[in-house]
């Protein structure tokens, strides 16, 4: 099967499936859409993604979109090496731990979200940088007590599963606005030690064709 990979080098959801697609070893074609000028909003890529957002993913016989269903497709459709638990519980779990990022961190802090902040509510850089920290620090706090509870060298257990596809992201942005990471020991040990894997740092955004870390 073909993919190809409607992305940004700094979108979290994109770095999300490039993880995912790295630890299954799937080879795939990535075509940049440029989120400063807009151009995941444009006409032509709408009729991939109606909501004009990255990322996308072409197969040959569909477009999906939301990476977290991304995630589950791509782990259904190439199970080895799962990234989901075996059992009802602990799949819960983890996808729980996926949705703190997914669902309560990076909507709040997405760039229409901050761009709103700055041009219709009137908020400087110091003060999108406080609600970035803020709810980062929220989301973060949580899955510091259950990468406490259920991790065993991974977020959730000993293999890296979709609640690492999720967190590494979200940290690499929390990094970028100088979040203090110092509360969260336990998801700073291991997001290192997802980060140290071939897979999740060949995904890592300076690493992707598009990047331009000036
Ligand atoms: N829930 C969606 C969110 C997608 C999303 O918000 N992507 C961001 C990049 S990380 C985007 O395209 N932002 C462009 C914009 O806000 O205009 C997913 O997980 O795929």
């Amino acid at each position: 099967m073909s993919l190809t990979l409607h992305g940004y080098w700094r979108s979290t959801t994109a770095y999300r499936v490039r993880i995912a697609l790295a630890l299954k070893g799937i080879a795939y074609e990535q075509v940049p859409h440029d989120l400063r000028t807009g151009a995941q909003r444009k006409a032509e890529y709408r009729t991939l993604n109606p909501q004009g957002l990255v990322p996308a993913l072409e197969t040959d016989d569909v477009v999906l979109t939301q990476s977290p269903a991304i995630l589950e497709w791509i782990d259904e459709v190439y199970p080895d090496p799962p990234l989901l638990p075996a059992g009802a519980n602990d799949r819960a779990i983890v996808r729980a731990m996926a949705a703190t990022v997914a669902c309560d961190i990076h909507p709040v802090n997405n760039l229409r979200i901050l761009n709103a902040l700055r041009t219709e509510f009137g908020a400087d850089e110091a003060a999108v940088n406080r609600w970035i920290a803020r709810w980062i620090g929220d989301g973060f706090a949580a899955l510091e007590t259950q990468i406490a509870r259920y991790g065993d060298g991974f977020a959730f257990g000993a293999t890296p599963t979709i609640a690492d596809c999720h967190l590494i992201p979200q940290l690499y942005s929390a990094e970028r606005f100088a979040v203090d990471l110092s509360p969260y020991p336990h998801l700073k040990a291991a997001a290192d030690k997802a980060r140290a894997l071939p897979a999740f740092a060949a995904a890592h955004p300076d690493r992707q064709p598009d990047a331009d870390p000036a």
